[in-house]
């Protein structure tokens, strides 16, 4: 038995991750975006896939709930990664962590004071770390979304968060002041499904890795 469990999250990262695993033979018989099922079965006869919270697709994996999926450079971090190969960067969700403040705050001055500073983010790691390789205090507030809202209402002096095109932070009057670094989606494979499964697993990673230079 080598059949394949595909971890995959419902949202921005699915539709650019369809046509990858299309060109690797994989296409789910119902649209994973409208389907209520979360265990779905492929065209290719040994591989299914799994529909998870985003957050949630490094634990399936590193579990062996599923053998492989994809997941953002963030979610990734945040995880640890422990447990988990990344035999692939896929190329796709692209975007940059970055620090981001109200237009009208002294970020500069305020890091040159040394003054203390409260950081809202979904990114508690990627933002603890940032801050301590710049040795700087900071207190951390966990937010599970909407962070553009926290320093607009007084609940932090900066956010951590993800940026595209800019917009929301535009339409709220945030700007970004540090680049923390550049995210995109990676294929990530449980590493003992890969060894016991490796007659299915090894030709669809190198069927996406061909996909994905394609298109890159
Ligand atoms: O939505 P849900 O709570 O279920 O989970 P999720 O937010 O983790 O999932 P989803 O689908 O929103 O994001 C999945 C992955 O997409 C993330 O883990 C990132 O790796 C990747 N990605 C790429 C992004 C963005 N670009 C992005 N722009 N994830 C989120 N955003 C958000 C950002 O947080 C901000 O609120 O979009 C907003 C900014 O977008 P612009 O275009 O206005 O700059
Ligand atoms: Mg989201």
């Amino acid at each position: 038995m080598s059949a394949l469990t595909l971890a995959l999250s419902k949202g921005r990262i699915l539709d650019e991750t369809l046509p990858l695993l299309a060109a690797a033979g994989v296409v789910p018989v119902e649209d994973p975006e409208a389907s209520r099922k979360l265990i779905l079965p492929t065209s290719h006869p040994d591989v299914r896939v799994v529909v998870v919270r985003a957050a949630d697709v490094p634990t399936y994996v590193q579990y062996g709930a599923a053998d492989a999926g994809v997941a953002g450079k963030d979610v990734l971090l945040e995880h640890g990664g422990d447990g988990l190969y990344q035999p692939l960067d896929l190329g796709i969700g692209r975007c940059r962590m970055v620090v981001a403040t109200r237009r009208t705050f002294d970020w500069n001055g305020t890091v040159q004071r040394g003054g203390r500073v409260r950081v809202a983010t979904k990114y508690v790691r990627i933002a603890r770390e940032h801050f301590a390789r710049k040795a700087m205090h900071v207190d951390v507030v966990k937010l599970y979304g909407s962070m553009e809202l926290a320093p607009l209402v007084g609940l932090a002096d900066v956010i951590v968060d993800l940026v595209s095109t800019g917009n929301t932070l535009r339409a709220n009057d945030l700007v970004a002041v540090e680049d923390i670094m550049p995210i995109s989606s990676r294929l990530i494979v449980n590493p003992g499904a890969l060894k016991i499964k490796r007659a299915t697993m090894q030709p669809l990673v190198d069927a996406l890795r061909r996909s994905t230079q394609a298109t890159s």
